[in-house]
């Protein structure tokens, strides 16, 4: 007589017959009986061994305290066995050790999801980011990946994934580069209340912060979003034992994507960054990884599509910078271009590359001649005003994430929000006042650059 204690994590049909595997999260077992059984289900089973596994006489399906104790059992056992590193394997610095403890316990969650063949439903952000963090995890773990292009996951999408997934193997749906915003709040509780285990990997604001279901470098520092998604998932998927190389590669081009410099991306991590981004925006919503998987794979098709990417922010920035307006404040130069009519929202290219083309170009043209010449850059939508300044123009004290911050209060009817870096950074305003916007932020950079007083208020 033999008692075993675990979870179905395998049900398998063989010669019109089920047979299972069960799992104590160190140990698997194969066991037959002619009572139906779930995946996912938390049993004890007593029987007898035989040819091929154990002959089950007794199944008790478990529940309530008795399941949650089994559980924590398996949890234990997967964590011993899963033999997860003690460190971070991309990189080292204070925000990632102190998120380490969040690291370390999603990529457990990963292993016992892998170990207990959980049904898994990915959902990852429509960027460069997204979609190197979700290569990465989908590495490690078997699951059904889905471009998300919202960045909120809303009531409408937690009950689509609740109607795909809700009823299979204990459910867990991963978020990925979105989802801690608080606008995500209502539809992680409807996943919650149906059931539905949840991870967030994410770095956009958020203030939700004791939730233990999501993991963002917010949670210890405000100015934390140099940690991409992307970054996070290779980090979690490393921890899983995908190879340290190949994870260092996609989290290399996560952070080109997001314009993070924390792990010295070079020409081509942002290559590979500029060709998801295209692609990203072409494929509507729904889309899953195979496609990008595809075009990272051959050359050929791979290089023309980096051509075409590149070719349409080249000529974007042509038009806008035939528009652009010049002032010069003191030492300052201030360029300023409309976009209107050249992005269409949601399509390629985004006012963030045209903009930063256009910058480069004025940049590249200014130090040219010698000493760097303090340039600041604004480019504009209907809503959203993107901010570019070199370095020079920081020395002067200018940064696009103190500019975007002044606006937010002086003009706190107008914008709906800003911030970003010291040297890049945007505000998002209110229809038909993104020109209020743009006049205000010359005003303001004109008088810190006169060395006047840029701080107080
Ligand atoms: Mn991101």
């Amino acid at each position: 007589m033999i008692v075993l204690e675990g979870v179905v994590s395998r049900v398998r049909f063989f010669r019109g017959k089920r047979d299972y595997v069960l799992t104590d999260g160190k140990i698997e077992h194969q066991f037959f009986t002619d009572e139906p059984v779930p995946q996912g289900a938390c049993v004890v089973i007593e029987g007898e061994m035989a040819v091929g596994g154990v002959r089950t006489a007794k199944i008790d399906v478990l529940g309530g305290e008795r399941e949650e104790r089994a559980l924590a059992k398996v949890k234990a056992n997967v964590a011993a066995a899963a033999n997860l590193p003690d460190a971070p394997a991309l990189l080292r610095d204070g925000v990632v050790q102190s998120l380490w403890p969040a690291l370390k316990n999603g990529a457990l969650e990963i292993a016992l999801a892998k170990k207990l063949g959980r049904s898994v439903m990915l959902r990852f952000h429509g960027d460069a980011d997204g979609i190197c963090g979700a290569f990465a995890l989908t590495s490690v773990l078997p699951c059904k990946a889905f471009q998300q292009n919202s960045a909120i996951y809303s009531v409408k999408e937690a009950l689509r994934d609740i109607a795909a997934i809700g009823q299979e193997s204990r459910p867990l749906v991963i978020l990925l580069d979105f989802g801690s915003a608080d606008g995500c709040a209502e539809g992680l509780e409807l996943l919650r209340a149906a059931g539905i285990d949840c991870i967030v990997i994410d770095h956009h604001p958020y203030s939700r912060k004791g939730d233990a279901r999501i993991i963002n470098p917010f949670s210890l520092d405000d100015n934390a979003s140099k940690y991409t998604a992307g970054y996070l998932a290779c980090e979690v998927a490393a921890a899983c034992g995908l190879e340290k190389e190949r994870a260092l590669a996609l989290a290399r081009t996560a952070c080109a994507g997001d314009k993070s410099d924390i792990l010295q991306s070079g020409p081509e991590d942002m290559k590979k960054a500029m060709v998801l981004d295209f692609l990203a925006s072409h494929v509507s919503f729904g889309n899953n990884l195979d496609f990008y998987k595809k075009v990272m794979e051959k050359d050929e098709l791979f290089s023309s599509i980096a051509q075409q990417a590149d070719d349409s922010i080249r000529d974007a920035a042509a038009k806008a910078m035939s528009r652009m307006k010049k002032t010069d404040a003191g030492p300052l130069s201030i360029a300023v271009f409309s976009l209107e009519g050249i992005v269409v929202k949601g399509e390629w290219p985004p006012s963030s590359k045209i903009t930063t083309r256009v910058f480069d170009t004025l940049n590249g043209a200014a130090a040219g001649g010698g000493a760097e010449k303090p340039l600041f850059c604004i480019g504009y939508t209907e809503r959203s005003v993107i901010m570019r300044l070199n370095g020079s123009a920081v020395s002067l004290g200018l940064s696009a994430n103190d500019l975007a911050g002044r606006i937010r209060k002086s003009m706190a009817d107008f914008v709906e929000g800003g911030g970003g870096h010291v040297k890049a950074g945007a505000v998002r305003a209110r229809e038909g006042f993104a020109r209020e916007v743009v006049n205000e932020l010359i005003r303001d950079a004109s008088i810190i650059a006169a060395g006047g007083s840029g701080k107080e208020q």
